[in-house]
């Protein structure tokens, strides 16, 4: 530690507790002692299992499906097929377009790729529903699948015009430019593969319905469940208090939600239903395969003078999937010339979804190595052709930036790695066999802002409770909104209790696109507020309190102690007051909700995703920003590649807990570390088929792949992001990563991998 650094531990540890304390997560102590449950961990009364079949081939009609054996067999209580199934409604998609007045179905007919659901056998035991399901025989009339991008029958897609972003003649300006980059990236299907796998535990009460499913967006997904049963929404309750992990991919009910909440019904008993691993590589999207086309055109100096850059993505055969692959290209150098196009292509695969940063991540790995390309081709240092070429205003929307503290991301970062002590060619810097080499590479990710809403109760003994249906899968919003609620009422942190996961409770939007921190300390901040204003009026007005006749327009609370400002009468605690007041609890509902919203609006705010706020809206752009500095070291006769240092500098704006951001941070590099070395979902081109399905054989990095990570936060308090100054963590972390990685295994090596992940066989 630096004495910089020691003033500064210092000084945070005596303020743990308040907004930008480095406060331990509050939830820590439930998760190590087995005191959290998870969703799958409830025990209810007549509980019942099911267990999935899917499909074998990856296109064609089930032709037939015997069940006969299934059904006798010992504890079956039912065999599920698109033909025994309860009707279902179309549910709306998560911009709540209307949905189509047809039925909708869970179980494939039409199998449009390999592992989609066919049937479901629902049994009194788990080991009973398995061996049941081996027994359900399905037949099939196949016929060719589109199995990935590089299929020869694949095609070049659909073009996504809302995709298209173009200013000045970039075709012509590239054409004319003295020097030239133009190369194709590459990234594979990847998956989140959280922890905790998918699935859900259904029970019917009458018309009500409770799931316990763990969930990035309760009200979201009960929106889902009330639509697909037709029951008004308020039937519907989701909990999921815990969750372990998401990544992006616990936001949408799914299939197999469906199939498990309609056994529910149709047996009038609990319905669990987990997937088994290899089925979570099948039911539900990772991220999906992208190749583009980065060409930059620069003048003798460096300066860009154009940028074309086309992009594909794989999307679904029934479902369409963007990945907006031009969202990091657009925004990250400054460019009088610009076009960026995408298309998708549909193959046999389950609906790509989000996974850390989806869009900007695989964006940034084909801009931010192309720059370096250039930066090589002209003889100049990678950090300089960003800085001769850094956007000093948003260059597509034209707008200025919030804050964007990108050059000193760069300072910070270079000078705590020692940039400086770079060499700057290629195959230059060696440790005995090993080869070194030093990259970097730029990251940002939007600030995405919605409405929330939150419940804060103040109670007669002086504790106070916050309540939100928002979620905490490891960010850390349990810790953040009792920091923020402490600070706000000034009560003692160990006094605020936070409830979250329930759907009954105040209601929130997605947690998704790194927006909950920003939504959720800004609602909790204003019901807090309101709470304590609520308290204040009381002491000075009620007569039973010692306050009353006090010439003073307002009281301070600290502490969990109530006083004049000016330090004149009495001083108690809160717990006293309200006892004096006969106060059992004070409670505030506050949002951020417009007043002039209607009802559906407010609805649709906390159950789509259309009522966010755009990052670009008003007179700002808002984005958060990072740069990556990596080391790698390669066996130069293996071609090995280990990460040996990275350190980072990045700006999300002011921190509500540097603790927790700088783990998020961390958590998303060591991703980044796997998307560029081991991570890969590969296809057999036989059976359209994930061959991958497990954790052995989708290479994950463990403890030994992680070398030392430094983090090191550059940002300032941004009034245009959030109520309290901060822009989002969550996904910011990843972006960047690999094309750091990839340009630091170039300058290693001298060979450039534009495929990832970057394994050995490509470097030998
Ligand atoms: N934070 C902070 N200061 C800020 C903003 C955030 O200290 N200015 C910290 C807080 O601890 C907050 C956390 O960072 O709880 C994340 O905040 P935010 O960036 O708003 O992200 P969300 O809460 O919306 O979380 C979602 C985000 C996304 S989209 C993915 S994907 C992701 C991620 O968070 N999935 C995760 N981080 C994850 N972390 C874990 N452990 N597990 C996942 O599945
Ligand atoms: Mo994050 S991929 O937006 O849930």
């Amino acid at each position: 530690m630096t004495v910089h650094e020691m003033k500064h531990a210092a000084s945070d540890s005596a303020r743990l507790e308040a907004v930008g304390g480095r406060l331990s997560r509050v939830d820590g102590p439930a998760k190590i002692t087995g005191a959290a449950h998870y969703a799958f961990e409830q025990r209810l009364e007549g509980l019942t299992h099911a267990v999935l079949v899917g499909a074998t081939i990856a296109a064609g009609k089930v032709t037939a499906i015997d069940t006969r054996a299934a059904e006798t067999a010992p504890g079956v209580l039912a065999v599920l097929t698109p033909d025994t199934i309860m009707a279902l409604k179309t549910a709306s998609d998560w911009f709540g377009t209307p949905p189509p007045d047809r039925p909708y179905c869970p179980l494939a007919r039409e199998v449009t790729f390999s592992g989609q659901h066919v049937a479901a056998v629902v049994a009194e035991t788990f080991e009973q529903a398995v061996a049941a399901a081996a027994l359900v025989k399905v037949w099939y009339d196949e016929t060719p699948a589109i199995v990935d991008l590089s299929d020869g029958n694949a095609g070049d897609g659909i073009a996504i015009d809302a995709m298209t972003k173009e200013w000045g003649d970039a075709e012509a300006a590239f054409a004319e430019a003295p020097v030239r980059v133009c190369a194709a990236y590459n990234t594979p299907r990847e998956f989140q593969v959280a922890m905790e796998p998918h699935g859900l535990i259904a029970r019917w009460q009458g018309d009500q319905l409770t799931i316990w499913e763990p969930s990035q967006w309760l009200d979201g997904m009960a929106r889902t469940y009330a639509e697909w049963f037709g029951i008004p929404f308020e039937n519907v309750r989701l909990v999921s208090p815990y969750i372990g992990g998401g990544f992006g991919s616990k936001a949408l009910a799914l299939a197999h939600s469906a199939v498990a909440a309609a056994a529910a019904r149709m047996l009038g008993r609990p319905v669990k239903l987990v997937l088994t691993r290899p089925q979570n590589f099948t039911s539900y999207g990772g991220r999906a395969a992208t190749r583009q086309t980065v060409a930059i055109g620069a003048d003798r100096q460096g300066k860009i003078q154009s940028i074309v850059h086309r992009g594909v993505n794989e999307t679904a055969v029934d479902g369409m999937w963007v990945e907006p692959l031009g969202s990091v290209t657009s925004i990250m150098y400054a460019t009088p010339n610009f076009s960026s196009k995408q298309n998708v292509v549909r193959v046999n695969t389950v609906v790509p979804g989000a996974k850390r940063a989806p869009g900007e991540n695989p964006s940034a790995f084909g801009i931010e190595c192309a720059i370096d390309e250039l930066a090589y081709e002209l003889g100049l240092d990678p950090l300089e052709i960003r800085l001769i070429n850094y956007a000093e205003r948003d260059p597509h929307a034209k707008k200025a930036w919030s804050t964007r503290q990108l050059r000193e991301a760069f300072a910070t970062g270079a000078e705590a790695f020692g940039w400086a002590k770079r060499s700057r060619e290629p195959r230059s810097m060696r440790d005995g066999h090993q080869l070194v080499g030093w990259g970097v590479a730029a990251g940002t990710y939007p600030v995405r802002r919605a409405y929330g809403e939150a419940m804060v109760k103040l109670l007669s003994d002086g504790s106070a409770e916050v309540e939100s249906s928002s979620i905490d899968m490891g960010q850390g919003t349990y810790t953040i909104l009792a920091q923020t609620a402490a600070e706000t009422l000034g009560v003692p942190v160990e006094k605020v209790s936070v409830k979250l996961g329930d759907s009954r409770l105040a209601r929130a939007g997605v947690t998704g696109g790194s927006r909950l921190a920003g939504v959720m300390t800004g609602a909790v901040y204003k019901a807090a507020g309101q709470a304590l204003d609520e308290l204040i009026g009381l002491a000075l007005s009620d007569p039973r309190s010692p306050f009353h006749g006090l010439q003073a327009n307002t009281l301070v609370v600290k502490d969990g102690r109530i006083a004049s400002p000016r330090g004149d009468g009495p001083e108690l605690s809160v717990a006293e007051l309200m006892g004096m007041l006969g106060c059992e609890k004070i409670e505030a509902k506050g949002d951020t909700v417009p007043a002039s919203f209607t009802r559906e609006q407010r609805y649709n705010n906390y159950t789509t995703i259309a009522m966010a706020l755009p990052h670009t809206e008003g007179d700002y752009s808002r984005h958060s920003w990072c740069a990556h500095f990596v080391e790698v070291r390669v066996d130069e006769d293996f071609g090995t590649v280990r990460v040996s240092r990275v350190v980072s500098a990045l700006d999300s704006g002011r921190l509500y807990n540097p603790k927790l951001a700088e783990s998020q941070w961390k958590g998303g590099i060591i991703m980044g570390i796997g998307q560029a070395l081991l991570e890969e979902g590969i296809v057999d081109r036989r059976h359209g088929r994930i061959v991958n399905g497990n954790l052995a054989d989708y290479m994950l990095p463990t403890n030994a792949d992680i070398p030392d990570i430094q983090t090191i936060s550059v940002g300032i308090p941004d009034p245009h992001s959030s109520a309290l100054g901060g822009k989002g963590v969550g996904e910011l972390g990843i972006v960047g990563v690999a094309p750091a990685i990839a340009n630091a295994v170039f300058h290693a090596t001298g060979k450039r991998v534009r495929d990832l992940p970057i394994t050995l066989e490509k470097l030998i």
